[in-house]
């Protein structure tokens, strides 16, 4: 697989299944390849001036002299894939479960490929997955949604009902609370698909909590507290205070554009923008009022993070400002020295990205790096910067600052705060090692 530039590419043995190495070899990045091109390049330098000497690497490039076979035959016919699917040599970007994790059943996780996106929206066949029980493809037919509790009237909704109300379209970033959760025992994932990769950032459509509990009369003197239930065999059910639900919740039928995948809960899903994943109920059935916290089970005994003292801390929702380099990052490898356009992700759940800097020694000097438009309120912010390989090791690091002032923490400051037996909201810089070999790896610095 390539990234943003052809002298980086995936090393093949890291999670590369053997059939897919050709898919990579596809790419160009094969080294027999690679050797042909230099010494055709040093073969035209020797030959003459750097000018013509450039001329005569061009003469040797096959690829742009000779006639390709799909320049001499008619095309594919339009509709020929009715429902457009990537080209054959992205076959290597894929969600993929992770190899240090077990799987439980349906129940698993699987990694949305960061290294690979550009951007900030990600694509949905590759939005990342999280299931307790299995996904399901409801029929939206049979599908209904209740509110019911404290509110004057309890209502059942239909997918024809819900689709004739106002809507709003939206983009987001939902975080899995558990991502980056292995770093906190400093084991040391290799890639950053492993170490970032319950993270996605879709356009939703659909229609305002507000609106519903509107239409059924919530009591809002009373009802402080929504409950969410989802309909699939997990018995999913979360607690979000009133105040979040009149906020910027809303009940999702669409993502990029069209329906939501069954993966990501069609034909209903809550969005709950900046709160992890797990509040995001998918297969949506139930909302109900209440005057308390509902202390479920995947809130009394899950989703809760485990402090030095021993003691848990309960309902810490909102993921805090955080950053990735996603080109390049672990388990790829630069081919050459050079320039290099590093490029990375950056979310906070409290509002905007202000700035990210960028360090390339560990984290002794930062530059600050260009954001990409747009910059959006609980959304990914794409950044860029500049970075010449000289060859010599480097630690590439970013820091992101979100719109309260809020500055990413380093892995110590956590730890010393949060201990490190955590699983959930580890939001610390990520580092990643290049050796004078150009392999990238996965450290962790003091
Ligand atoms: N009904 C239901 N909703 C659910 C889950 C589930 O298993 N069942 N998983 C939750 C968790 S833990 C996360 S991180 C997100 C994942 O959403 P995704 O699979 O669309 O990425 O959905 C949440 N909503
Ligand atoms: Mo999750």
């Amino acid at each position: 697989m390539i990234h943003n530039t052809p002298r980086i590419s995936a090393a093949p043995e890291n999670f590369v299944p053997a059939d897919l190495i050709s898919a990579v070899t596809a790419h160009g990045i094969d080294d027999s390849r690679r050797i042909f091109l230099r010494s055709s390049f040093a073969a035209a330098l020797l030959g003459g001036a750097v000018l013509s000497g450039r001329a005569k690497a061009a003469e040797g490039e096959a690829a742009i002299l000779e006639k390709q076979p799909w320049q001499t035959a008619l095309g594919k016919p339009v509709a020929a894939t009715p429902y457009g699917v990537p080209s054959t040599f992205e076959a290597n970007l894929q969600r993929r479960e992770s190899p240090g994790l077990t799987r439980v059943s349906a129940a698993s996780v699987a990694f949305t490929p960061l290294q690979g996106l550009f951007g900030i929206i990600t694509p949905s066949g590759l939005h990342f997955e999280r299931h307790h029980q299995g996904w399901v493809d409801i029929d939206p037919a049979q599908h209904r949604l209740m509110i019911n509790g404290l509110v004057k009237q309890p209502k059942i909704f239909t997918m024809d009902d819900l689709l004739r109300l106002p809507s709003v379209s939206r983009i987001h970033f939902i975080e899995c609370g558990a991502n980056t959760g292995l770093e906190w025992g400093n084991v040391a994932v290799p890639t950053v698909q492993y170490t970032h990769g319950m993270l996605s950032c879709c356009e939703f459509t659909g229609v305002p909590l507000s609106i519903l509990l509107d239409e059924c009369g919530a009591d809002l003197k009373k009802g402080k507290y929504v409950l969410a239930e989802g309909g699939d065999g997990s018995g999913m059910t979360r607690t979000i205070p009133m105040e979040n639900a009149l906020d910027d919740v809303f009940v999702a039928w669409a993502m990029n554009g069209e329906m939501l995948r069954p993966e990501n809960g069609y034909p209903l899903r809550l969005v709950v923008p900046g709160v992890q994943g797990v509040s995001w109920v998918k297969w949506l059935r139930r909302i109900e009022v209440g005057d308390m916290p509902y202390a479920s089970k995947d809130e009394a005994v899950h989703y809760i993070d485990l402090m030095p003292d021993g003691l848990h801390r309960q309902y810490t929702s909102i993921q805090e400002c955080k950053s990735v380099i996603t080109t390049p990052s672990g388990g790829q490898q630069l081919h050459a020295t050079g320039f290099y356009n590093v490029s990375g992700m950056a979310w906070s759940g409290r509002g905007k990205i202000k700035r990210v800097d960028v360090s390339f020694d560990g984290g002794n000097q930062w530059r600050t790096a260009r954001l990409e438009s747009p910059i959006l309120n609980k959304a990914v912010t794409r950044f860029n910067i500049d970075w010449v390989w000289d060859g010599s090791p480097a630690i590439l690091q970013s820091r992101a600052i979100d719109s309260t002032g809020y500055v990413q923490p380093p892995i110590r400051t956590l730890r010393a705060v949060r201990g490190s037996r955590s699983i959930y909201h580890n939001n610390a810089i990520q580092s990643w090692q290049v050796g004078t070999n150009g392999e990238v790896s996965n450290v962790q610095v003091g």
